[in-house]
């Protein structure tokens, strides 16, 4: 069982990373992100809440993220591991993931941070902006907003990892082939 939480700002490149990471370690990938994009599209109750919130670069409320998760973990029983990719976002979202893997026995192995500055951040989203259809890419305003919420909200998870021993922090910068390099370097140190 392998399980590691990619972490980073919005446009760090975890959507990017953890398509290779899949692949590699046969893992089954949970993006909070694209579930949420999933029930906006269906136009479920939950989707058209979590729109007015992403709409504006704010993040979903932690018991929505959460009991999303908690259904795709009862789904995937026999799984042989998980990414988290976008999750956890805040602390309370950190401490009910260890509380769901409890259940199952398991815990977080690793998370991988990707460290990319607000510059290159903001460069990276307005031009998935031009192709992606995402309104949270749209402009710069909201990218800031997307930013903001992050220093404030998320990067306390990272320490929340850091107490564990369990944080990896990589430059998210340069070649995506050498950037993915770095991470496998780094899960198969944790996994030994
Ligand atoms: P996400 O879908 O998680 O969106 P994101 O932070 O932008 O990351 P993403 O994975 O899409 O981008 P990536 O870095 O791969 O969240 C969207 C919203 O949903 C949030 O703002 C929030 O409202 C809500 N939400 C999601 N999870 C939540 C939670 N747990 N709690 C509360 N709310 C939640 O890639 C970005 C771009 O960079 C891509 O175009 C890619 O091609 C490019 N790129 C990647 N690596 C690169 C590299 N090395 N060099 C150059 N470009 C690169």
């Amino acid at each position: 069982m392998l399980n590691l939480v990619l972490f980073g700002p919005p446009g760090a490149g975890k959507g990017t990373q953890s398509e290779r990471i899949i692949q590699k370690y046969k893992l089954v990938h949970l993006s909070t992100g694209d579930l949420l994009r999933s029930q906006i599209a269906a136009g479920t109750a939950l989707g058209l809440r979590a729109k007015q919130l992403m709409d504006q670069g704010l993040l979903v409320p932690d018991e929505v993220v959460i009991g999303m998760i908690e259904s795709k973990l009862r789904e995937n029983q026999d799984a042989s591991g998980f990414i988290f990719d976008g999750f956890p976002r805040t602390v309370r979202q950190a401490e009910a993931l260890d509380e769901l893997l409890s259940q199952y026995r398991t815990g977080i192995d690793l998370m991988v941070a990707l460290m990319v500055d607000d510059e290159e951040l903001t460069r990276r989203l307005l031009l998935r902006g031009q192709t992606s259809g995402r309104p949270d890419d749209q402009n710069e305003e909201l990218i800031r907003r997307r930013v903001t919420e992050y220093n404030e909200k998320t990067t306390p998870v990272a320490s929340y990892y850091a107490d564990q021993q369990k944080l990896a922090t990589i430059d998210g910068i340069g070649d995506i082939e050498t950037i993915f390099d770095l991470i496998t370097k780094q899960i198969e140190q944790a996994t030994g």
